[in-house]
């Protein structure tokens, strides 16, 4: 058995506020590639031409094909045994909150319903001059951008570099974690601000950190716990075992 999974199922078996963050690691099992990774995105493009407004305003199609082609890949691809893993933790500890910076909605088809995306998600859209929020619209071409029924330009509703997240999504996972009785911090290398600082709030008030990542990150020196390998190999062995320990 994989060293330190039986400490971190009893830590998550007997807490009464687990939090889980998770980030583009845990889809990677699903085909969809991460951010920092060899084949990460970041590797074809870079992130301020794509994931920042001034960059979409500077060549809106680009960055809407971009949008489009991950959209697509998004919806091609289904939840990996670690989303999971996850909805089957979420079934077993009824406080369990899963916050992720990922915007592919395949927790949500995992069936985790008590869900904070910190970065929005892939499948919604808003215009430019008023957050006019749209669902995919069969009409839309994959070439342009949009126009809204207000005539201003549409735009992935998902938070790009340099623009403040979600009020209330932000809110609900800091005061998670400062409440939280242990985290599960999960593919995600612990970079990108805010969200980043949640495992260190966890650590502050005495929560213990679990991380799951199939290399060492910024996080690993800090968890109490570090489970090397793949999130859909190791979450469920340790969601199995969480089940047995509470029968
Ligand atoms: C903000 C949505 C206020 C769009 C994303 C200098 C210092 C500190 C901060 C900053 C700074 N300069 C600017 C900032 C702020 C900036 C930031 O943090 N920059 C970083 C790069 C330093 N943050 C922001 O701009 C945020 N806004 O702070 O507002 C403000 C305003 C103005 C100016 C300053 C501040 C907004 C950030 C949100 C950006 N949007 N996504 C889209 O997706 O297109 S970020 C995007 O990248 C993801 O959402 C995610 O957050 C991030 C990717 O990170 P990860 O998920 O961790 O993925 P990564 O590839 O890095 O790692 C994958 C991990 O998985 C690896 O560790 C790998 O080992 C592991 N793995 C791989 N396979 C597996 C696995 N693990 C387990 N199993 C496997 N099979």
């Amino acid at each position: 058995m994989h060293e330190g999974i039986e400490e971190a199922a009893a830590m998550l078996a007997s807490s009464t506020r687990a939090v889980v963050s998770t980030g583009a690691g845990i889809s990677r099992e699903s085909g969809i590639p991460t951010f920092r990774d060899a084949d990460g995105l970041w590797n074809s493009y870079r992130p301020e031409e794509l994931a920042t407004e001034e960059g979409f305003l500077a060549n809106p199609g680009l960055v809407w094909r971009w949008y489009m082609e991950r959209l697509s890949t998004a919806r091609d691809r289904e939840p990996n045994p670690g989303h999971y893993a996850l909805a089957d933790l979420e079934k077993l500890l009824p406080s369990l909150l899963t916050v992720t910076q990922n915007i592919d909605n395949l927790h949500r088809r995992a069936g985790i319903s008590k869900i904070v995306e910190l970065h929005g998600s892939i499948e919604r859209f808003r215009c430019l001059e008023n957050s006019h929020l749209h669902d995919w619209n069969d009409g839309w071409t994959s070439d342009e951008p949009p126009l809204c029924h207000c005539g201003s330009m549409m735009r992935p509703d998902v938070v790009w570099f340099g623009e403040t997240l979600p009020r209330d999504e932000l809110e609900r996972a800091f005061t998670e974690a400062m409440n939280c009785d242990v985290m599960l911090v999960i593919g995600t290398s612990g970079i990108v601000q805010p969200a980043a600082q949640l495992p260190w709030i966890a650590k502050s008030v005495g929560a213990p950190v679990i991380e799951i990542n199939i290399g060492r990150t910024v996080l690993t020196g800090m968890a109490d716990i570090f489970l090397q390998g793949k999130s859909g190999e190791i979450l469920p062995i340790v969601a199995g075992r969480v089940r047995e320990m509470l029968g």
